[in-house]
């Protein structure tokens, strides 16, 4: 490496290191949310995409499995990943970096001192210490206003936290229609299975009311492979005449999840879920249907990142997110970002955590600014190689964008009339 090289080399990976994170898409809750927020060993341990590795190896059915308890899953998770074997996966490797982050030693491999560590946090203090840590300024929760107790929490008013942001999550509305209108209805609501009388006019009243309540940045769906817009579907209807309407009225983005096949292997709970290539087609027709609305949009198949960027050059109203689920490793995070990065300069949102349990911000994201750092590096490198001089400050204005800054532009943006 010439010397050139070796110091933008330097400046990027300080500049990633850095800079602070806006968590787009997490499932970790506030504290008041109580239990809801899950934190620990065990938890780290039973996280499902570790649970989908140890399955392949420990001799019991899934169903036996998911039927123990959460601790004796612990054990075998780590007798089986850790014990047996090196830990060399991704969400293996997670827990090491997670666990030294916390100062604590992987070296010994011992679980119980590891467990004795979280027993004995302060709670409050804890989170602090691991978005500190983390260097993560706020997360983006996930919230399902058809979910019983996070409900409850939202209707009796938590004290907000600025560590903590909504995103309101409709998967039961344009999911499971022929469920969620029969709550809907409980809850005083005038809507029809067939969606017909005043349904779209109610659940826009629903979704509006809502995003009020929690202040949501964006409004989100997961979305299976086969998702088509526009089309005759309950969720393509229920999207275009009740859900767009009330996420522009309210001036806040849509995020689609797209190309999630959930239940490939019902037994094993969250981590029996799959992925499937999905059409971008169904993207640039509401892009294009709906110039008012904004759309983050991840995919979960590597097969349909390219055209995704491509997508993203025609339409200013997408932004791609992340490398969600199975794309998040190094080597398919670089190559993505990469791709991004050669396509959209430096407009789009490189990646979120999607953490489950606190902890695991301190993992996702130290691996996260090394393989995006590594690749944003190559690129000043070859900048400066074809004579642009590449400023300290430039790495840093950029960077800021990308973990935190286009983010929050796009939330904050209201597209003209
Ligand atoms: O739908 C989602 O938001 C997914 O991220 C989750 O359902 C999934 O289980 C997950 O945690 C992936 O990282
Ligand atoms: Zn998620």
């Amino acid at each position: 490496m010439n010397a050139e090289r070796e110091t933008i080399v330097r400046m990027t990976r300080d500049a990633v290191d850095k800079v602070r994170v806006a968590d787009i898409h997490t499932h970790l809750f506030a504290p008041a949310f109580g239990p809801l927020l899950l934190s620990g060993i065990d938890e780290l341990l039973t996280y499902h995409y570790l649970v989908a590795e140890a399955l392949r190896w420990l001799p019991m059915p899934a169903a036996a499995f998911g039927r123990l308890d959460k601790r004796t899953r612990a054990d075998l998770v780590w007798r089986t990943l850790f014990l047996e074997r090196s830990p060399v996966s991704e969400a293996c490797r997670g827990v090491v970096t997670a666990l030294a982050s916390l100062g604590l030693d992987p070296g010994p491999r011992d679980l119980a001192e590891y467990r004795d560590f979280f027993a004995r946090r302060n709670p409050e203090e804890h989170v602090a210490r691991v978005f500190d840590l983390a260097g993560v300024e706020y997360a983006v929760m996930t919230n399902d206003p058809f979910d019983g107790p996070e409900r409850a929490v939202w209707l009796a008013g938590p004290k907000p936290d600025p560590r903590f942001r909504a995103a309101l999550r409709l998967d039961a509305l344009l999911g499971a229609w022929p469920s969620a209108v029969f709550r809907l209805q409980a809850w005083g609501f005038d809507v029809e299975p067939g969606l017909g009388g005043r349904t779209m006019a109610e659940v826009r009243r629903f979704v509006a009311e809502w995003l009020d309540r929690t202040g949501a940045l964006y409004a989100a769906a997961s979305l299976p492979p086969t998702f088509a817009f526009p089309g005759p579907s309950s969720r393509a209807r229920l999207l275009a005449e009740a859900v767009l309407p009330a996420a522009e009225a309210a001036g806040v983005p849509f995020a689609l999840m797209i190309g999630v096949e959930r239940g490939v292997n019902p037994d094993l709970g969250p981590a029996g879920d799959g992925l499937g290539r999905a059409d971008v087609a169904a993207v640039q027709n509401l892009c294009r249907a709906f110039p008012s609305n904004r759309f983050l949009v991840t995919m979960l198949s590597r097969e349909n990142q390219h055209e995704l960027c491509v997508a993203a050059r025609k339409f200013a109203n997408l932004m791609p997110f992340g490398c969600w689920w199975f794309l998040n490793g190094p080597g398919l995070v670089r190559e993505i970002t990469a791709l991004r990065t050669d396509l959209l300069g430096l407009s789009y949102i490189p990646q979120h955590s999607d953490a489950r349990v606190l902890e695991q911000i301190l993992y996702k994201w130290k691996h996260a600014r090394a393989a995006v750092g590594d690749v944003l590096a190559e690129k000043y490198a070859d900048l400066a190689a074809a004579g642009w001089r590449v400023t300290e400050d430039d790495i840093r204005r950029d960077a800021a964008a990308l973990f935190a800054g286009n983010f929050e532009s796009f939330v904050a943006a209201r597209p003209a009339k």
